[in-house]
């Protein structure tokens, strides 16, 4: 690939979107980001005709807290509210009256929050009524993390699975020089509200990991790319670095020369970036080394580097992926989705205050359908983030269209108990355990000209941030703004919405039905393969026989991953009849006549979903025929090829799942389709 061009494609932030109108602005506010918040308003009024003025001539000022009472008097906006005073440094107010408006930051972070609020909103004078609103951020971590590797990786490519070309951030084995890109990135971040990144692959090679000695300068770099924005950088670290590259005989936590290699290399670190934001941390996953090896647990390795960090304020990320790879598939005991809870909730309580225990969203790997996580519920005395998938490893890889926000609220508002009990957003955020961990997504940009490979996989970035900080913004609400944001011509957003709404649903459709996940080519993980995990030590099995399909793991029968839940969720699952559909195969291994809730039998709904799927898929290909001379170039062509690409791709799924089945069962279909 050729050092980084330039982008037409500003993402949600396209220049000419009607934004505020051409009101005449003011900033009067104080801290080091207002020179980005006044950097965002010279912009707009540039494209809008819009004026900068004096606060008692403008329609719209922006200031922060600390000035709130002189700024709002002035533009005659009268005295502030009490809850202005009371502002966490990342809220923001809107004060609206006598045709007039003003945000006030709760910190110049908040400012520049409520600026993109406000830019958000298009026409912000013509919507709400006076008086005065409080927004501030559910869950306060909302981070990115990164699987870039500085050099290319032999098997899995510059960012592991990364559907956008290569790194932003890296190019031929060293940072880009130019790194104009990336500060747009970091726009766009912030325009979101996310305030986190971490920079490099979580599997950390060797040289990824000079990240944290000789090639710290790149970090400052980034850094000082990321700080305009109020995106904090953090970096993914190997166990091990006490031996490669500090040459100890160990990388034990319980060694007095490991504890002190870490806290200088920390030290270092915060001599050249004060506002480092600590470690993402991978441990015995995977190949990665970890406490284990020393017979340590994970709380003596997370509160080691822990410690190493706390005095200049930093965190570290440990994350609970961790489950046995080498398994033997003949062994039908052992369960891969049992293991992060078995490993992680005897520790409960034991983890240092800066440790985030960050928890992927199901027991098994970002999957189509996955239940909750169990552990999330389970560990109140832990820091616990929520870790979401917006690179499409698994559903589509970004060649595909897969809008996953509907995923997301799904759980983000699964209650761990009775439908008023506590739901996972409410521990991400604290709100039920304090304090929070926060929602963590693995980015899905790359080098990419569109940022995200296929265009449209940019809305699950700008949904993430959205819904990170409010959880209760619908689905279906988010998108219509990042439509909004993003396209100009009204017919275009139309398409786009229709074809965006429900396509996690037909990615299902087409792909592993009700629950079952892993039918993916192994390796790659793109295209079907119904068999390729089936004999495998990676714990990701189906169970596919003559007589039926699915995972037993009930209680009573099975693996006893149902009991790792509270109730009414254990009892719910440990039963076929009270299962929800879409999860009967995680939970059951049941006949294909099992007659689901929805009437049809299981092999029914295999062969009527997979047809199904690809129908849908052709109307959203002929939906964007319709519109594709109104939209942008080159972005309308890359859409097109790729939409082809989603036909081909659904076409293969379905014909190959249905066959399998078709020759496993010997049932037929009942409407007499054509299976091979
Ligand atoms: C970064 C899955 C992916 C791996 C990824 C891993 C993880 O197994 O296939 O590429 O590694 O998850 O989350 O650590």
């Amino acid at each position: 690939m050729s050092p980084l061009a330039p982008t037409a494609d500003h993402a949600w932030l396209r220049p000419d979107a009607p934004a505020l109108g051409r009101q005449i602005l003011a900033v009067d506010a104080s801290g080091p980001l207002v020179e980005t918040v006044g950097a965002e308003v010279a912009d707009l009024t540039t494209w809008h005709g819009g004026r900068l003025a004096p606060t008692d001539e403008a329609t719209v000022v922006l200031t922060t807290a600390d000035r709130a009472r002189g700024v709002l008097a002035a533009a005659g906006l009268g005295e502030p509210d009490r809850a202005v005073a009371d502002l966490g440094p990342e809220a923001f107010a809107v004060v609206r009256g006598h045709g007039r408006l003003a945000v006030v930051g709760g910190s110049d972070r908040g400012l520049l929050y409520g600026f993109h609020h406000m830019r958000r909103l298009q026409d912000p004078l013509g919507h709400g009524s006076d008086g005065t609103e409080i927004h501030a951020p559910t869950h306060p971590v909302r981070m990115l993390d990164h699987w870039d590797n500085v050099a290319v990786h032999p098997v899995m490519g510059q960012v592991e699975r990364g559907y956008a070309d290569g790194s932003l951030f890296y190019h031929d084995g060293r940072l880009r020089p130019n790194l104009d890109r990336v500060r747009h990135y970091a726009r766009l971040l912030a325009s979101v509200g996310i305030n986190r990144v971490s920079l490099n692959n979580v599997n950390v090679h060797r040289l990824e990991a000079t990240l944290l000695t000789e090639r710290l300068d790149d970090v400052v770099r980034l850094a000082e790319v990321f700080r305009p924005q109020g995106v904090a950088v953090y970096l993914s670290v190997n166990f091990s670095s006490p031996m490669t590259l500090g040459g100890l005989p160990t990388a034990d936590p319980a060694d007095e020369a490991v504890r002190s290699w870490w806290a200088s290399a920390v030290r270092r670190i915060y001599d050249a970036i004060p506002d480092f934001g600590g470690f993402v941390v991978k441990a015995d996953s995977e190949g990665q080394p970890g406490p284990f090896g020393y017979g340590r647990t994970h709380a003596d390795g997370a509160n080691m580097l822990a410690r190493a960090l706390a005095p200049h304020g930093g965190e570290v990320f440990w994350r609970a992926f961790v489950y046995n790879h080498r398994q033997d598939w003949r062994d039908r005991s052992t369960d891969r989705a049992r293991a992060a809870y078995d490993h992680f909730t005897p520790l409960d309580g034991q983890f240092d205050d800066n440790v985030v225990l960050q928890v992927k969203h199901g027991p098994m790997d970002f999957q189509v359908r996955e239940p909750v996580s169990p552990v999330i519920g389970a560990m109140p005395r832990t820091r616990l983030a929520l870790e979401l998938q917006v690179t499409q490893e698994y559903t589509g890889q970004q060649r595909h269209v897969c809008y996953l926000a509907p995923m997301w609220s799904q759980v983000l508002h699964f209650p761990f108990g009775e439908d008023d009990a506590p739901t996972v957003s409410d521990v991400a955020s604290g709100r039920a355990t304090a304090p929070s961990g926060g929602i963590v997504a693995v980015s899905n940009v790359g080098a990419d000209e569109h940022w995200t490979g296929h265009p449209f996989a940019q809305a699950n970035l700008y949904a993430l941030g959205r819904l990170a900080w409010d959880p209760q913004l619908p689905a279906e609400s988010i998108l219509d703004e990042w439509l909004a944001a993003t396209f100009a011509d009204e017919s275009v957003r139309d398409a786009a919405r229709s074809i965006m709404t429900g396509s996690w649903e037909t990615y299902e459709q087409y792909t592993a039905p009700l629950g079952v996940g892993f039918m993916v080519r192994p390796g790659h993980h793109y295209g079907p393969d119904v068999d390729g995990y089936e004999y495998t030590p990676w714990g990701t099995y189906h169970f596919a026989d003559r007589d039926g399909v699915g995972v037993d793991r009930t209680r009573a029968t099975g693996t006893g991953y149902a009991g790792q839940y509270p109730e009414p969720w254990a009892s719910r699952f440990e039963l076929s009849e009270t299962t929800p559909d879409e999860l009967l195969l995680f939970f059951h291994h049941v006949p294909y006549t099992h007659r689901l809730h929805s009437g049809k039998t299981v092999i029914q709904h295999i062969y009527d979903t997979h047809f199904a799927g690809v129908e849908r898929v052709e109307e959203m290909l002929a939906t964007w025929e319709r519109v594709r001379e109104q939209a942008p170039r080159p972005l309308a062509d890359r859409v097109r090829e790729r939409l082809e690409e989603q036909r081909r791709s659904a076409i293969e799924w379905r014909d190959q799942v249905n066959t399998y089945f078709f020759r496993k069962s010997g049932i037929p279909d009942n409407r007499g389709r054509t299976i091979y």
